[in-house]
């Protein structure tokens, strides 16, 4: 019996991504999502820079590549074209929330109906481990090798509760993928978002706390073990907004 099977919107191209890396799973769970809304001839994909830049190459439906953190501004213009398409940029917390903030603010702030998939995985992955907005206190990267300090390096930024201050955004949710109920939950939040999006209900945005063994010189395991004890209490779980629910 075929318990679980490779959702038919991924190509068999391997993935290139380090073992333990969360991309992959997420790539996943984006996939058996359009595949079960019945959305694989009409999805768009924006994929950043970033260690998700050849995301491309993974999935069988329409996929473009924007310049570092202009997903939002792309996936905008893709969803006015198309408005009937499933449209989804999928970010880094280095492309989405850095260099990008700007266009994910505003983004956000129109309320444009397309969905931000933001994996934070707290710092910079393919550039080899710089700090990141997300970056929390204390933790090393190769700008702050001390670990991050708020005095000289800045305050980590909750970018879904930032967002959820705007107007314009509809679902906001931040998952995790450091277990299987979390990968569980994952699949329902981005499944929900692209249906809102369906539904026209404008922008949805789900944060994906993601791990990086190998810039956090981790194991896969204990990289998901520093998901669990420090993003999670950090950065908490749930539904951060959903104006759908003040619509009832
Ligand atoms: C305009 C511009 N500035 C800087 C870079 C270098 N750069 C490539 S990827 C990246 C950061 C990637 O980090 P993140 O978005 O968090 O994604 P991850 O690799 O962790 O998935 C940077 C700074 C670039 N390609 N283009
Ligand atoms: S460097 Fe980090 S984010 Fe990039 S593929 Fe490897 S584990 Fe994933």
């Amino acid at each position: 019996m075929i318990v679980q099977k490779k959702p038919q919107l991924l190509t068999d191209t391997p993935l290139h991504y380090c073992p333990g890396c969360t991309h992959g799973i997420v790539h996943r769970l984006v996939a058996e999502s359009i595949e079960e809304l019945g959305m694989c001839d009409n999805a768009i994909g924006v994929m950043p820079v970033g260690c998700a830049v050849f995301g491309y190459n993974y999935f069988k439906c329409d996929m473009l590549q924007a310049a570092h953190g202009r997903a939002p501004s792309v996936s905008t213009g893709v969803k006015r074209v198309h408005p009937d398409a499933l449209v989804f940029s999928y970010q880094g917390d280095g492309d989405c929330s850095s260099i990008g903030m700007c266009e994910t603010v505003h983004a956000a702030a129109r309320g444009e109906n397309f969905t931000i998939i933001f994996i934070n995985n707290g710092i910079y992955g393919m550039t080899g481990g710089q700090m990141a907005p997300t970056t929390m206190e204390g933790v090393k990267a190769t700008t702050c090798i001390y670990g991050r300090d708020p005095k000289i390096n800045g305050n980590p930024i909750h970018v879904a509760e930032m967002l959820a201050t705007l107007t314009g955004p509809c679902y906001i949710e931040r998952v995790a993928c450091d277990n299987p109920a979390h990968v569980n939950a994952a699949k329902k939040a981005i499944k929900k978002a692209f249906e809102l999006q369906i539904a026209k209900k404008g922008f949805t945005f789900i944060e994906v706390l993601a791990s990086c063994p190998s810039n956090y010189h981790l194991t896969p395991l204990d990289a998901q073990k520093f998901v669990t004890e420090r993003a999670i209490p950090f950065y908490p779980l749930g539904v951060i907004k959903d104006t759908t629910k003040e619509e009832k």
